[in-house]
């Protein structure tokens, strides 16, 4: 039976057709929807990442992926799934200008909505269509350089900036994968700045709610122990 020893809770939003619902595809069936349906609302997938370095390496998080429309009629909904996310990945499409512009829009929302402390890692999807790298079928023209995407994101303090297909599969375990790892980092480090300030204990008890993005331990759905992500 699958066990974790922490959970986290990640978003993925951008513009319609950018491949949200393909990049979360691929990273928990492997596997790619030639003709996806846009997505209605929001829908929910689940993988296991492991922490690879640090106090916590060899350890389990328990990654819930909540996938949100980018069709602009759903997001009252979306954005109502935002609250306690530690992550978000914040998607385009290479061969479009105006969803990788229309990002700072996103950023503005997850803002807005967001809890203060999210980490958001910018994604630039649908490299295989460029004619680019492993796996890469040619025949489309990159609109966004990468040098612009990744000002825009050191610019806005993002965590990062990556290059994805979901297609082809390229870069997207290193996307989910790193953002998991950072958010972890980041956790860790704020829980143990509260423990230092004397408040740490009594806040680990609510279950995730005092820290964004994650919770108690947990073992094969029961609840083991209190330690924070
Ligand atoms: N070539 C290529 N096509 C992709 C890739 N990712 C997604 N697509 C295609 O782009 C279209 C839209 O993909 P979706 O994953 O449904 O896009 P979405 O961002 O979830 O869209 P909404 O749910 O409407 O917000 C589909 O036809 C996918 O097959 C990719 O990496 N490469
Ligand atoms: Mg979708």
């Amino acid at each position: 039976m699958a066990t974790w020893d922490f959970i986290q809770k990640q978003i993925l939003l951008g513009d319609a057709a950018c491949g949200k619902s393909s990049l979360l595809v691929r990273l928990t069936d492997n596997r790619f929807l030639q003709h996806s349906e846009p997505t209605i609302g929001v829908e929910f997938g689940s993988r296991i990442v492991e922490i690879n370095e640090g106090d916590d390496a060899g350890k389990r998080i328990k990654l819930q992926i909540w996938d949100t429309a980018g069709q602009e009629s759903f997001r009252a909904i979306t954005r109502s799934y935002y609250r306690g996310a530690g992550g978000a990945l914040l998607v385009f499409s290479l061969t479009s200008y105006s969803s990788f512009a229309n990002c700072a829009g996103w950023l503005a929302d997850l803002r807005a909505w967001g809890e203060d402390d999210l980490l958001v890692l910018l994604v630039g999807n649908k490299g295989d269509v460029l004619g680019e790298g492993e796996g890469a079928e040619g025949g489309e023209r990159r609109e966004v350089e990468r040098e612009e995407a990744e000002e825009w994101a050191r610019e806005e303090g993002l965590a990062g900036y990556v290059e994805t297909s979901a297609k082809s599969g390229q870069g997207v375990e290193e996307a989910f994968n790193t953002l998991t790892r950072l958010v972890h980092a980041r956790a860790q480090a704020s829980l143990a700045s509260r423990k230092k300030a004397g408040r740490g204990s009594s806040s680990l008890s609510s279950a995730g709610s005092s820290l964004p993005g994650i919770s108690l331990a947990k073992e094969a759905g029961s609840a083991v122990g209190g330690r924070c992500c």
